[in-house]
């Protein structure tokens, strides 16, 4: 299976790891880069060196309880890393919800548009259906600001299912091919710590018509609200989590501690061979 995103065709015959550069000021982890494009883009090349096989660049903190970005900001701290990363060799994702950004991020040369609200306004979905780039449809409940206000579902893993084959849906309707689609159940997005367990558990489950899933649980509460442990004390448990959704299926890894992801995959993925062999 392909994953077409603007100037690439991924295969994803194996787990693809998705490097996280956050432009922010106020990003969970910490890791933010507001306002130093330098420190920025070599952050960038780094995950790329350290194996990176797309970048995802988020100039809003969509964090629990965060408040919205200006339009201007999020442009003013988003185009001149994007128009360093110019041929850097690896697509380009941009993570926002705006569709005037989208509109300039794909202009300026990125390859993918990264959705927490999965392309609900039809603004968005008209803009990524007039390119060729690479989507991710993400399900959320609600707004960061409010979204973990007392998340409540029925059947978690079937309505964030429905959210997102309700979205690929319209995707379609809008002339969007399938190879271009990732979904992607939002993990932390509204949901407890009970719903964000059910999603990993039945991870193949939310597998629309067997299109592909990129996963974020990198640093998130989740892993705190298990190990007890502070946001920058949680690599162990980011990394334990990302091969454990790679073999339920994951088929991207969005993650802020590149390295350690790719060693974890490079073990699973030996002891593969290795049984192939037997
Ligand atoms: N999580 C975050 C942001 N964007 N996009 C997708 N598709 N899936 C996710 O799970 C996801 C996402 C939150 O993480 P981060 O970017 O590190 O934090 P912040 O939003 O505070 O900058």
């Amino acid at each position: 299976m392909n994953f077409a995103c603007g100037k690439f065709v991924l295969r994803l015959d194996r787990p693809l790891v998705m490097g996280i550069v956050n432009l922010t000021p106020d990003s969970f982890s910490g890791d933010g880069f507001a306002n130093d494009v330098d420190r920025a883009v070599a952050h960038a090349h780094a995950q790329i060196a350290a194996g990176a096989d797309v970048l995802d660049i988020g100039a809003e903190s969509t964090r629990p309880g965060a408040q919205p970005t200006e339009l201007a900001e999020e442009l003013r701290r988003l185009l001149p890393v994007l128009n360093a990363l110019w041929g850097c060799g690896v697509p380009v994702s941009i993570d926002t919800y705006k569709p005037r950004v989208m509109a300039e991020a794909l202009a300026a040369g990125a390859d993918m548009i990264n959705d927490i609200t999965g392309f609900g306004d039809p603004a968005a979905l008209e803009i990524v259906a007039r390119s060729n780039c690479g989507l991710c449809i993400m399900h959320t409940l609600d707004a960061p600001l409010t979204m973990q206000q007392a998340p409540r579902y029925r059947d978690v893993v079937s309505e964030v299912r429905g959210f997102l084959a309700a979205r690929l849906m319209d995707c379609r309707q809008a002339g969007i091919a399938d190879e271009r689609i990732m979904l992607d159940p939002g993990f932390g997005f509204g949901k407890t710590l009970e719903h964000n367990l059910a999603l990993l558990r039945r991870l193949p489950e939310l597998r629309v018509d067997g299109l592909p899933l990129l996963i974020g649980i990198s640093r998130k509460s989740m892993l705190g609200a298990i190990t007890g442990r502070a946001v920058d004390e949680r690599l162990c448990a980011s990394v334990a989590a990302a091969l454990l959704a790679a073999q339920r299926g994951a088929a991207i890894l969005r993650v802020h501690d590149v390295a350690a992801t790719r060693d974890a995959l490079a073990v699973w993925s030996a002891l593969e061979e290795e049984g192939k062999n037997d």
